[in-house]
């Protein structure tokens, strides 16, 4: 049966093509950000969340058109709390919410079991953080990431303790988490490759809060330095109980200990700590001091780490869609492989298992507690 539709006259009608002109003119187009906003590394997924909130009002504020219509994003911001199992549960309400692209997880151990639920969805996910190489190693599609590997991280760091620390002995100590076993894994192989004894592997937790045992023990083993797998929420305290005990020996460790708050979780131990960001360090990246100064602006506190990789993975998806002239996920995802974006952080582009062709780790110590770059290692 047709049904009549009657529409208003004079200044009703106009309000009503006004509205409808209005809802067909401007479409809204979520994309998905994933990080830890709940538990002890979520000011690190805070940092993750606000670049990649940037961009989009940036976006927004300058006015995006995609196929002909006006476009804006929206930022479907979820919380993982650093939980593998959870991280699937956010990932499937994405995809429910009818994102276009994800930007996350934060971490390797949440990354990696959410990228089967995107890949089944279509959905682009770009890692600005995770570094485990297996997260884009799992054959789908629909995995890309920021920043280098723990495959290139682990073996920079062996490289700087052999080369410039001179260390001979290391113990080594991880969280056991995909991100902080797979780091430690990798810097073992380098290191022993490059003639360091590892005088003892140790396990903890990415909960512990007390590592006076460990440390105890290693005490007696006398090494050079300790190599700590982890994120700066324990390997804060791991530097900081260290120095409390009297080891000497400095604290080398990854990305995730490598914040601008160490100093406030590792208090008197932070300056024994010699650790790694998987990217260009922000004050060599072309965009880097601009960056700061809006970010700053805007959320009144300073970058941790990684807010650049989200900003310019938003400003990707964008790319992508720009280029596909379409908001139609599928589409998006047609035009990754052929990215070359050059944003904040650099050019991005990406090889065919979705990993950065530039890849660059960058080494750092901290003075006075104030983090100091040492080296960047170009890949
Ligand atoms: N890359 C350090 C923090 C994130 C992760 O890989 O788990």
């Amino acid at each position: 049966m047709n049904s009549k539709i009657l529409f208003p006259v004079g200044a009703a009608a106009l309000a009503f093509s006004g509205m409808m002109t209005t809802a067909a003119a401007d479409e809204v187009v979520k994309i998905g950000h994933v990080a830890p906003l709940t538990g002890a590394i979520a000011k690190l997924g805070k940092d993750n969340e606000n670049g990649a909130r940037l961009a989009v009002e940036e976006i927004n504020k300058k006015g995006l058109m995609i196929g002909g219509q006006k476009v804006t994003l929206e930022l479907d911001a979820q919380d993982d709390a650093a939980d593998p199992r959870q991280a699937t549960q956010v990932a499937q309400k994405l995809v429910d919410d009818k994102v276009v692209a994800v930007v996350g997880h934060l971490n390797s151990g949440t990354s990696i079991p959410a990228a089967k639920i995107y890949s089944d969805a279509g959905i682009v996910q770009i890692s600005p953080s995770a570094t485990n190489p297996q997260y884009t190693l799992q054959g789908f599609k629909t995995t890309y990431r920021m920043v280098a590997t723990d495959a290139q991280q682990g073996p920079a760091l062996a490289a700087y303790a052999a080369e410039n620390l001179h260390v001979k002995t290391v113990a080594i100590v991880d969280d056991a988490t995909a991100y902080g076993q797979g780091l430690a894994d990798e810097f073992a192989k380098k290191a022993q490759s490059l003639g360091i004894t590892v005088v003892s592997r140790e396990a903890t937790t990415d909960k512990a809060i007390d590592f006076r045992a460990i440390l105890t023990k290693i005490k007696g083993e006398h090494p050079d330095a300790i190599m700590y797998g982890g994120m700066d929420a324990t390997g804060g305290p791991f530097a900081k109980q260290a120095r409390q005990l009297g080891l000497k020996a400095r604290i080398i460790a990854g990305d995730g200990v490598c914040t601008e708050q160490l100093s406030d979780l590792a208090g008197e131990g932070t300056d024994s700590v010699v650790c790694s960001e998987a990217g260009l360090a922000i004050a060599k990246m072309p965009g880097g001091k601009e960056f700061v100064k809006k970010f700053q602006a805007r959320f009144d506190t300073p970058v941790q780490i990684y807010a650049p990789f989200t900003y310019d993975a938003v400003y990707i998806i964008v790319d992508a869609m720009r280029r596909a002239n379409s908001t139609d996920p599928a589409k998006i995802l047609a035009q990754m492989p052929s990215t070359d974006y050059r944003g904040v952080v650099g050019e991005t582009s990406f090889d065919s298992h979705g990993d950065v062709n530039h890849g660059a780790i960058s080494i750092y110590d901290y003075k006075a507690g104030k983090k100091i770059l040492l080296d960047v290692v170009k890949m």
